[in-house]
Order: C-alpha cells, then sequence, then structure tokens
C-alpha cells in the first residue's frame, strides 16, 4: 500500500525524551519479538479452525468425526487454540510492537523479559496441546469440573498465562520509563491502553490461576478427593467475563488510535479514549456472575447486583461507538461529503486495513445487543447453554475482535520484517473479509434463531435422534455448516496470506500508522493517567461484588465441615 508517512508522527515527546530509535520504524529486534507472538496466534487459528469446521459438519447431522476424534475433543482444541491462543498471543506481539512505537525501542533486558515470557507461553501452549490431542484434556475451554483433564493441561494452561504476565511486565517496564522521561505529559494513547490492559488481564487471571493452582492441579494429581465445583465456576467467571474485554480492547486499540490514521483523519479525542479505558478496567471484572444465572447457591441479590455492573460496562462501548462515527463523519466532510449520509462514501473501503475492522464494527453491533439479551437476568433463561450464546461470541471476539486482528496483520507483520503490503495482498485480504462477513452472517444468524428454538450449546448430538424438536432446528444447524464452511475458505485465504507476507512479500517499508490528536482537543486531565486512583478502585469494587457470594459459597460447601480442607 502506498503510505505517506509524515515527520510529525515522530512525537514531540521522542525527542525531548532523547529516546533512541526512529519512531516510525519499530526497531528490528522488537519486531522479531512481537512477530514471533504473531506467527503462533495464526498457526492456531489454522489448527482451531479445522476443528470448528469439524463441528459444524458434525452439528448439522450429516458428517460423524473419524473413530480417532471425539467431538468434545475437537471442540476442546477449537475454544482453547481460538479463544485462549490465538488471543493471548496475538495481542502480547500487537501491544509489544505497539509499545515499542510510542514509547521507543526495548531496552536489551525488556526485550529479554519478553522472549521470556513469550518461550514460558509457548511451552505452556504445547504441554496443554498435547493433553488435547493425546485426548487427556476434553474438557472444552472452560474445562469445567467435574470434567478432569491430565494435570499437565492444567499446568499448561497456568505457564500460557503466566508467561504473558512476564509479557506484560516488558510492557509496563518500558512505558514507565517513557513516564519517567516525560514527567506530566499525557502518556501516548496507545501504550496507555495496552497497560491499561494488561493491568485488567493481571487482575483477572488471578482468579483462574486459583481455581487452577489451589483446585483443579491438586485434584487431577489425585491429591484431593474432591472440588467444590460451584467454587470453581465462579472463579472461572471470575475471570472469563474480563477475558472477553481483554480480547476487545486491543481492538479498541486498533480502532482509536490507527483506523483514524488510516482514514487521513485524527484522533477524537484522548481523554475519551482513556476514560473508556478506565471504564473497563474498574467494570470489568465484577460481573462474571452473569455467566452463572442458572446456577443455585449463589443468592440472586448478589446475582443481581452483578446484572447492574454489567449494564455499566455497555457505557464504554457506546463511548467508542460515538467516538468511532464523530471521527468517521469528520474525515468525510473534510473530503466533502454532504448530506446525512455523504461523508459515509468518503472513506477508503478499498484499504484492507480500514475494511476488515469495519465489518468487524458492524459485527459487533447485533453481537453486543445479544450480549444485553445474555445479561438480563430472567431472560438468560431462554438462551443459557443453547447455540444462541455461540452465535453471539462468534460475533463479538470471532468477527469484530478476530477481523480486526486479521486487518491489522495485514500491516503490522510486512512492517516488522520490512516488506511490503502489496495491492495484490490488499485485494485478497478484502476478499477474506467478505467472505468471512458472509460466511459469519450465515451461520451466526442460524445459531441465534436454532439457539432461540431450544438447540443446545457445547454438543455434538444436536439431531437428537429426529425429534420433533430437533427437527424445527436441524435445517439452521445445516446453514450453520454452510457458513462455517465458508469461513473457513476465508481463513485459509487469510492465513495464506500471512505466510506471503511474513515471508515472500516484496522487501519494503509498511506504515505502522498512529493517528494524531485532532487540533485544539481537550487536555487529558491528569486523574485519567493515575493508575493507583483507578487501580484502587477496581479493587474496591471487585472486593464489594465478590467477598459475600465467595464466603457464601465456601461455608455452603457440600463439602461439608472438612470444606476447607478439601477445598484447598
Ligand atoms: Fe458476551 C457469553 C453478556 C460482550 C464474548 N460472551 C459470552 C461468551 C463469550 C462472550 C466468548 O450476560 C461465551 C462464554 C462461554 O463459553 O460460556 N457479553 C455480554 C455483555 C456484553 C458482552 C452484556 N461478549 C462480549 C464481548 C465478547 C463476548 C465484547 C468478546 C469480545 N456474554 C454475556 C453473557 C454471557 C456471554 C451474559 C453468558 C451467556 C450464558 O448464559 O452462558 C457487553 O459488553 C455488551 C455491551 C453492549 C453494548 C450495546 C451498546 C453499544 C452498541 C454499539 C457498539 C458498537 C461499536 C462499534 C463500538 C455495547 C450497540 C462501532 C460501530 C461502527 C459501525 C462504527
Amino acid at each position: 500500500m502506498t503510505t505517506t508517512t509524515t515527520s510529525k508522527e515522530t512525537t514531540q515527546s521522542t525527542v525531548s525524551s532523547g529516546l533512541k530509535g526512529k519512531l516510525e520504524q519499530v526497531d528490528r529486534r522488537d519486531g522479531k519479538l512481537a512477530l514471533a507472538h504473531i506467527y503462533v496466534a495464526f498457526i492456531a487459528l489454522l489448527l482451531g479452525g479445522i476443528a470448528g469446521l469439524l463441528q459444524v459438519l458434525v452439528r448439522s447431522g450429516q458428517f460423524e468425526l473419524p473413530s480417532f476424534l471425539n467431538y468434545y475433543q475437537v471442540l476442546t482444541v477449537h475454544g482453547v487454540l481460538l479463544g485462549l491462543v490465538l488471543t493471548t498471543f496475538f495481542i502480547m506481539g500487537f501491544q509489544a510492537a505497539g509499545v515499542s512505537r510510542v514509547c521507543g525501542t526495548f531496552t536489551e533486558k525488556q526485550r529479554q523479559i519478553g522472549w521470556i515470557g513469550f518461550w514460558l507461553s509457548t511451552v505452556g501452549l504445547v504441554l496443554a496441546a498435547a493433553m488435547v490431542l493425546t485426548n487427556k484434556a476434553s474438557v472444552l475451554y472452560t474445562f469445567y469440573a467435574p470434567l478432569q483433564a491430565h494435570w499437565v493441561f492444567y499446568l499448561g494452561l497456568a505457564l500460557v498465562i503466566v508467561g504473558s504476565w512476564v509479557s506484560s511486565l516488558a510492557q509496563a517496564m518500558k512505558f514507565n520509563e517513557w513516564r519517567r522521561a516525560n514527567k506530566g505529559q499525557a502518556t501516548p494513547l496507545l501504550a496507555f491502553m495496552a497497560i491499561v490492559n494488561n493491568l485488567l488481564w493481571f487482575v483477572a487471571t488471578l482468579g483462574v490461576a486459583v481455581e487452577v493452582l489451589f483446585q483443579l492441579i491438586p485434584w487431577s494429581m489425585g491429591l484431593v478427593e474432591r472440588v467444590d465445583v460451584l467454587l470453581s465456576k465462579t472463579l472461572f467467571w471470575y475471570f472469563g467475563h474480563p477475558l472477553v474485554y481483554f480480547w476487545l480492547l486491543p481492538a479498541y486499540m486498533v480502532w482509536y488510535v490507527v483506523i483514524p490514521k488510516i482514514i487521513g483523519g485524527k484522533i477524537f479525542s484522548d481523554a475519551l479514549a482513556k476514560l473508556t479505558f478506565m471504564l473497563f478496567l474498574i467494570l470489568s471484572v465484577p460481573v462474571g456472575l452473569h455467566h452463572q444465572f442458572t446456577e443455585p447457591g449463589i443468592d440472586p441479590l448478589w446475582k443481581f447486583i452483578q446484572t447492574i455492573f454489567t449494564m455499566f460496562v455497555i457505557v464504554p462501548s457506546l463511548m467508542t461507538a460515538f467516538s468511532l462515527f464523530a471521527t468517521f463523519e469528520l474525515r468525510g466532510r473534510e473530503l466533502g461529503g454532504k448530506g446525512v449520509f455523504g461523508w459515509f462514501k468518503k472513506l477508503p473501503w478499498n484499504d484492507c486495513r480500514f475494511l476488515l475492522p469495519f465489518i468487524g464494527m458492524v459485527a459487533f453491533i447485533p453481537g453486543v445487543a445479544g450480549g444485553i439479551v445474555n445479561a438480563s437476568y430472567q431472560l438468560n433463561e431462554l438462551v443459557h447453554n443453547t447455540v444462541w450464546v455461540t452465535g453471539h461470541f462468534h460475533l463479538t471476539v470471532a468477527t469484530a475482535v478476530a477481523l480486526t486482528f486479521f486487518g491489522t496483520a495485514f500491516w503490522l507483520i510486512p512492517h516488522l520484517n520490512g516488506r511490503k503490503l502489496t495491492k495484490r495482498v490488499n485485494g485478497l485480504a478484502n476478499a477474506s473479509g467478505i467472505l468471512w462477513g458472509i460466511g459469519m452472517t450465515i451461520m451466526s444468524a442460524s445459531m441465534h434463531v436454532a439457539g432461540l428454538l431450544g438447540a443446545p450449546r457445547r454438543s455434538a448430538y444436536s439431531t437428537y435422534g429426529g425429534s420433533a424438536q430437533a427437527e424445527e432446528w436441524i435445517s439452521y444447524q445445516v446453514a450453520q455448516a454452510v457458513g462455517g464452511s465458508i469461513l473457513f475458505v476465508a481463513i485459509l485465504v487469510i492465513v495464506g496470506l500471512v505466510l506471503y507476507v511474513g515471508f515472500f512479500a516484496p522487501k519494503g517499508q509498511e506504515e505502522f500508522p498512529i493517528a494524531e490528536l485532532v487540533p485544539g482537543a481537550a487536555k487529558t486531565p491528569p486523574a485519567l493517567e493515575n493508575f493507583k486512583l483507578w487501580g484502587v478502585i477496581m479493587i474496591a469494587i471487585i472486593i464489594f461484588a465478590y467477598t459475600i457470594p465467595i464466603i457464601d459459597i465456601i461455608a455452603n460447601s457440600q463439602l461439608g465441615s472438612k470444606g476447607f480442607n478439601n477445598l484447598w
């Protein structure tokens, strides 16, 4: 893509802080660290996508898995590789590149810490994958007890998380170095966002770390006889919902900081973007009980309190929608767009770096509308454990987030390895995004309808022997297979393009787009950069939202008076 990189991109802070390294180009050494993460992510996309294709074929009732595979093993491959590995590795790679791009090149020590994080996560991934592929961990990506996996699976996932903590540490060290060198200055938006996301991730993963280390590993090693299932699920969902925002926020980073540059516009407001991220930081964790509405043993009062928190977490996304539409309209009118929607036509529809994230944004709207249905307490009874929920998250993480990651990879990979995003790649990338949009519309829409008709999720047994009820939804299951097959073709194109831009595209320089703030934007209040303040608010809300429910669960544990001993 012929793009102009203006010297203005070198932010003032670099000059004043005297940081080494040209800002426009991420240092190749940091690029190698980022690319290692990104390539693991796309290997996971290919393998997880194969599993997804097998799933929709089985659920159509027209196809049986070969005898050496079982459905829940395939479903575990799909969920772990796409929900946990593709996301975590891509996010850590993208954030490392972004922090290096706006705060300057990592020091040798910071980069070493980044590589330690990468190798810890990769070793963990190999351990967990080995258990899944040998059918010793067909426990799905949520690994709910009483389903039990080999202890190596839990250890492997724990290492993936610990590795991400170490990677986050390297990014935090670079960010703090920049802050010390630029006292009193508003921090670079992209780096600020990465640090908020890492903080959210660290606090959220504490829940699943406690579950895995103190419950599931001792239990799977036979050291304790039983675990409290309700406690383990509550600890998981303490982590599980903020997990979705850990996925979403890097997409928001691209939408707020990169997309405005690609369309030739500017960032609408640094303060609004930073407030949005701080709201996600304090509201993402105290909502996990909305995944457990149907579970006995949790006081309905606390389920309702967390429903209210859930409705609050809608606000930062609404702010994001407003900010994006404002950015698009301002730019479209600058380019001569007239009338109410004339500006819309002026957006760069032929540029894959914009088109793929935009398709993701559009999918996000029905996706999150479904999220509100899921979260509306009693209404959840209608959709819980149905394939409606699967339709919901295939629009959110599997389209809004995934297509943004793919649209980013097509310029980020060539930027990092000194190649070009060619016109041909751009054209094929646009085709893959449109294919994804078509396939996902068919698959997700039919999932939503089948879910309302009662079709279960997480089940190979979806024809129910031709029962009358299954007859109602089986045609939608067949439609899911059609949509899923189209998605699989898109995955093959995307992985092929990643291979090409990674190793074969012509040498050259590809821009890492970072937008500037619109002139005259309000100064960012220092309070928005006060991580201690927002961290205290976050912890206070979590303590309020979870203390009583957790005490209740332990005190009334079915494990009886020995509860505590058995628990831990
Ligand atoms: Fe969800 C289940 C509720 C957002 C992912 N969700 C899941 C699961 C996943 C997932 C993976 O309350 C399955 C977990 C499992 O395996 O069991 N979800 C919500 C709510 C939101 C939400 C309230 N989910 C997401 C996002 C995800 C994601 C984002 C991935 C990235 N979800 C639930 C609930 C369940 C659930 C229950 C459990 C269901 C059950 O029973 O098991 C909120 O964040 C939604 C906020 C709502 C809005 C609406 C207003 C804003 C609009 C505009 C936004 C547009 C933008 C783009 C920003 C935000 C309409 C701009 C557009 C342009 C075109 C420029």
